[in-house]
């Protein structure tokens, strides 16, 4: 009996001792976020910066929203979250509200198994165009997946060239209020003017939530330090920011992979402590997608399945994990 007690002990020991940092999923080790300040903080208020990919337009390019390809970019990726870009209109949500939700709670339901932060994107150009439907979509979300710290919502992903006070402020306020009936304390981001790039208007009349982030989205060949200007001057007033999509490439999903510039977008998301999602885990015929056309939906992409950008962005995606699970 004794000798039982003391080979059980010695198990218990060396399974605490052996559970270091590295065997943590990104939500064991930093649990539930909030926001202090311009940062984003896990449960010990120490700023956190958390990294990965984002999805393509869910009605487009549906296949990737699946359990063994959340598994694959949490560990091979080192994604600490993942995005769901749920399409609205073109056929999305909207029109085809149970089939888009269903993708959504897959890729939920993937990312609370697995220990990963997920990002639900209404992704539309118009959502307040469709604010009875964003209404319905996160309050559905909110309930059944508010207790969960995994969970951030991004309420619009671009506005076109409208009015935050006028327009997109009142929006947020109408979906935030709905959200916050079932979920008083997740994340919830917020789409800022000019396809998510003025969020120096949104610093000047921001919303009034301890657990709000405001959207900021650039592609490395199209923007530059003109844009990093504007967010650092919305961050002096105090907004804290969340890079939910940006691309190597152009604004359009094309043409080079500007990795320098990539890496002057990198190193000030650093500086700031800013999280990020890169566009796209999509298989299409464009140099923003990280995959080949055909790529396993399943994940397992070999090197031969994985394009340029895919390749670079994969690089640093490691290599932020590496440098917080050690
Ligand atoms: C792009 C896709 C492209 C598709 C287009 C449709 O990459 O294949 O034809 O949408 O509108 C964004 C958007 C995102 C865009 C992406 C690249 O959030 O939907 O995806 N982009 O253009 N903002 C800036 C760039």
């Amino acid at each position: 009996m004794k000798h039982l007690l003391y080979t059980l002990a010695l198990t218990v020991i060396f399974i605490i001792s052996s559970c270091t940092d590295k065997d943590q999923t990104p939500v064991e080790k930093f649990g539930q976020l909030k926001i202090e300040g311009t940062n984003i903080t896990d449960q010990k208020s120490k700023a956190v910066q958390i990294t990965g990919m984002s999805l393509f337009w869910s009605q487009w390019i549906g296949q990737y929203y699946n359990y063994d390809c959340i598994k694959w970019l949490r560990d091979d990726w080192k994604c600490m979250v993942v995005r769901a870009a749920i399409a609205v209109d073109h056929g999305g949500y909207a029109e085809n509200p149970e089939r888009e939700m269903s993708r959504a709670k897959k890729v939920i339901d993937a990312a609370i198994d697995l220990g990963v932060y997920v990002i639900v994107d209404f992704h539309s150009h118009h959502a307040e165009d469709y604010q009875d439907e964003a209404k319905t979509f996160f309050s559905e979300l909110a309930s059944e997946y508010g207790d969960y710290p995994n969970i951030i919502y991004e309420i619009y992903n671009e506005p076109l060239n409208v009015s935050w006070n006028d327009v997109l402020k009142p929006y947020s306020e109408t979906i935030i209020a709905e959200i916050r009936k079932h979920d008083p304390n997740n994340i919830i981001v917020c789409g800022t003017p000019r396809w998510s790039q003025q969020v120096d208007e949104a610093a000047l009349n921001p919303i009034d939530d301890d657990n709000v982030a405001y959207t900021l989205h650039f592609y490395a060949g199209t923007h530059d330090e003109e844009l990093m200007q504007v967010a650092n001057n919305a961050i002096k007033k105090g907004l804290c920011i969340f890079v939910t999509e940006y691309g190597t490439t152009n604004a359009n999903g094309g043409g080079p992979v500007f990795k320098e510039e990539t890496k002057k977008w990198y190193n000030w998301m650093d500086k700031h402590q800013i999280s990020h999602c890169n566009w796209s885990i999509a298989d299409k015929n464009e140099s923003s997608a990280a995959l080949v056309e055909g790529a396993s939906a399943n994940g397992s992409w070999k090197e031969d399945e994985i394009k340029t950008s895919g390749k670079f962005v994969r690089e640093e995606l490691r290599k932020k994990h590496s440098a917080i699970f050690k």
